[in-house]
């Protein structure tokens, strides 16, 4: 019989064997619609005598990315969702077989589970990530998992919520065959085997000798490793209940705990921020008005300095295959960045996630020159120099001279102006910022700055390369610090403004960082970045739009340049957390609480915890709402994604701008008078 509705094609193989195909581009989510077709095309089968075997597939290279991630706004109220489907799986007496060819995760990976067995092709990839959207696997991947690999492995699987390679799932016990060939074929040698329900197997531990406490303290130990609820840990915590309940619980009652857990989550805060912050990230590369055009490819790469950045920046196009030259005058430098460049790759070997001989590869597709003409074949030239525009334009020109006219030139700058950078070539239409954040090989955020001139195939370039480079590329207007350091001016302001009012920088760093989530408080972090830098750029002529912070000034003066030089706002002892500490000096208490009467600051030093953060997060959110207003930033998510990927905003609270929005929201809606927000309206935007 062959049937073939919207979503979910049948067909008969002969031998009692009915194929059921997902097809539901572009990942075969099983949203409603989809589970609508699909449920009555699994009964059909139940119900059909000629039909011993069914085989699930998918089509468009993929099995199921799983749930719908847009349905969870709306409750289903009444509509079938993948827990009835597999409920109709398990009251089949049919044999059933996932055959997976691509990513098999999150309800499509439950599916899977729910079938007596499973083979994939070797690049398949199978995973239960709902803990990434602050949910947990909510059609019975808590219950069927610990069945088959053991509680203990299932949960620190589901606690990571990473996708699993098929050879490694095969080892695991997840999957029963691995082919090169097609997996529907492979899934015809197990048609007819015996029914072989997980849920009809007790969930064992899967740690040994401990004897009879065994689950209380498993359970007990699990819920201290991970952060507390409020902290981002919700989903987390709930996630071990769920298993819990697999391990004391006959099958049908974790089955009914799974749904209650789940539906707790599926309404949270954090889940719907964390649904916010996966949308916003797949948004990132729509740019409205952005002509379509073809990316120049990218076959060889340059960048110029051998500095940290320069050699982090090397070591990313080498790590994406690409062949990267490196050009650099001085041979001290030269030396470092090899030692950086080998140190990095044995350390991603004796990590097991290269081999010697691909490491080997990479590292030796990073060269190094010193002659601008050895870049005559490059495609894009990346400069990472010092961050003066004198210098830079000497750059940007001999660039202009030296490579061919196709190739694309960008500049690493973190705060300079791109349309004054570009005026030193006769290519401006081919220039553009690309702004990695230190160290670049291991953070992914890319700022992609567009000059006035740049054109829609640079600019489109960009974005593939930033896809290609593995990073979370946000695409920025050109207006000084782009989007994440405009910001970060505003937020710092803001605190030293609260420390001035009578507030310790230590109490605000500890408000924010152990009750907000931040992985460091504001004052940690201008530290870390150096005083000096502040103040040189806020005293320079394009930074005037920050405002000078008079403190940081001061202690600049004081030679205290922050963790650096063993003092800034706090002290650093290298015998305290290897100098990396902060300790609170009550010298600069003493010298914020003087400049503040000597410019008659009114004192409000107890400001509440609450009080600290909304003022916090507000002035990230009045910068990145002017920052959108304006056009440098595309959409409020763009804004929420910089701060989360570049500077550690929490993802349980969406985003700077996510989170005034429903927090503003949610206060007021709890009649809180001052709710410490004013919503931030983001016109329609102007492109700058
Ligand atoms: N729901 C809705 N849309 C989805 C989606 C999903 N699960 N997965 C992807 N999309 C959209 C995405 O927004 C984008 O849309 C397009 O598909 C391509 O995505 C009950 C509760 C599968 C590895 O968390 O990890 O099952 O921008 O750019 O790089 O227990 O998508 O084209 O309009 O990412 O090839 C659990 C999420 C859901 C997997 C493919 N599943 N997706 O990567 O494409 S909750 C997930 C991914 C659940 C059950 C629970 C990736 C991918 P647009 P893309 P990709």
């Amino acid at each position: 019989m062959n049937s073939n509705n919207q979503r979910v094609k049948s067909e008969d193989l002969g031998d009692g064997i009915r194929v059921l195909t997902l097809d539901n581009p572009p990942v075969n989510a099983l949203g409603y619609a989809m589970c609508a077709e699909l449920l009555p095309a699994v009964e059909a089968a139940a119900a059909d005598p000629a039909v011993s075997t069914v085989i699930f597939t998918g089509a468009n290279g993929m099995f199921s990315g799983g749930a719908d991630v847009n349905d969870f706004s709306t409750p289903p109220d009444g509509k079938k969702t993948i827990r009835d489907v597999i409920e109709a799986v398990e009251r089949s007496d049919k044999t059933f077989v996932a055959a997976i060819d691509g990513n098999a995760l999150g309800g499509g990976f439950e599916l899977a589970l729910a079938c007596d067995y499973r083979v994939a092709t070797s690049k398949s990839r199978v995973g239960l990530p709902e803990i990434k959207l602050g949910l947990l696997p909510g059609a019975g991947g808590t219950q069927r998992l610990p069945r088959l690999i053991g509680a203990n492995d299932a949960l620190q699987m589901m606690l990571k919520g990473d996708m699993v390679k098929a050879p490694d799932a095969q080892k695991k016990g997840i999957l029963d065959a691995v082919v090169d060939a097609d997996a529907v074929e492979a899934a015809k040698g197990f048609a007819a085997k015996p029914k072989r329900r997980l849920s009809q197997i007790k969930a064992e531990l899967g740690v040994a000798n401990l004897g009879l406490f065994a689950t209380p303290f498993v359970v007990a130990q699990a819920h201290m490793m991970v952060p507390t609820e409020e902290n981002g840990g919700y989903a987390a915590h709930k996630l071990i209940d769920a298993v819990q309940a697999a391990i004391e619980l006959p099958f049908e009652r974790g089955w009914a705990r799974e749904l209650r857990l789940f539906m707790e989550l599926v309404q949270s805060k954090p889940s719907a921020a964390l649904r916010h912050v996966f949308f916003a990230e797949r948004e990132l590369s729509k740019v409205p008005g952005l002509p379509k055009t073809e990316p120049l490819e990218i076959k060889k790469a340059a960048v110029i300095g051998a500095g940290t950045m320069g050699t982090g920046i090397a070591i990313v196009f080498a790590e994406a295959g690409i062949p990267v030259t490196v050009i650099e005058t001085k041979d001290e430098a030269v030396e470092k960045s090899r030692e950086m460049v080998f140190g990095m790759f044995k350390y991603q070997v004796d990590k097991g996630r290269l081999t010697q001989e691909d490491a080997w590869k990479r590292a030796n597709s990073i060269s190094y020159e010193t002659d601008y003409a050895e870049l005559g074949d490059v495609d894009i030239v990346v400069e990472a120099v010092f961050e003066s525009m004198p210098v830079k334009q000497d750059v940007f020109a001999k660039l202009d001279a030296a490579t061919k006219p196709s190739c694309i030139l960008a500049s690493n700058t973190s705060t300079l102006d791109i349309d004054e950078i570009a005026s030193a070539t006769k290519r401006p239409e081919q220039v553009l910022g690309l702004h990695f954040f230190a160290p670049a090989n291991i953070m992914k955020l890319l700022e992609i700055v567009r000059g006035k001139a740049t054109s829609a195939q640079t600019l489109t370039t960009g974005i593939v390369l930033g896809k290609k480079l593995r990073k979370v590329a946000v695409v920025s207007g050109n207006a000084f610090g782009f989007i994440g350091n405009r910001m970060l001016f505003a937020y710092e302001a803001e605190a030293v403004q609260m420390a001035e009012e009578g507030v310790s920088p230590s109490r605000i760093d500890d408000v924010i960082k152990n009750k907000f989530g931040f992985a460091m408080g504001p004052f940690a972090v201008a530290d870390l970045s150096g005083l000096d830098v502040y103040n040189f750029i806020s005293q320079s002529e394009h930074g005037a739009p920050l405002g000078r912070i008079p403190i940081i000034a001061k202690l600049v003066e004081q030679g205290r340049l922050g963790q650096k030089s063993g003092k800034g706002f706090f002290k650093y002892d290298k015998a305290v957390g290897k100098g990396r500490q902060p300790i609170p000096d009550p010298e600069v208490e003493q010298l914020i609480a003087q400049l503040a009467k000597d410019a008659g600051i009114a004192q409000h030093p107890d400001l509440t915890d609450d009080e600290i953060i909304a003022r916090c997060t507000r002035a990230l959110a009045d910068s990145g709402a002017e920052l959108v207003r304006t056009g440098i930033a595309l959409r409020p998510g763009d804004v929420d994604i910089v701060w989360i990927y570049g500077y550690g905003f929490p993802p349980h609270h969406g985003g700077p701008m996510w989170y005034a929005e429903n927090e503003a929201a949610l206060r007021q809606a709890q009649g809180d008078k001052n709710p410490g927000f004013t919503k931030t309206e983001t016109k329609e935007l102007t492109h700058a």
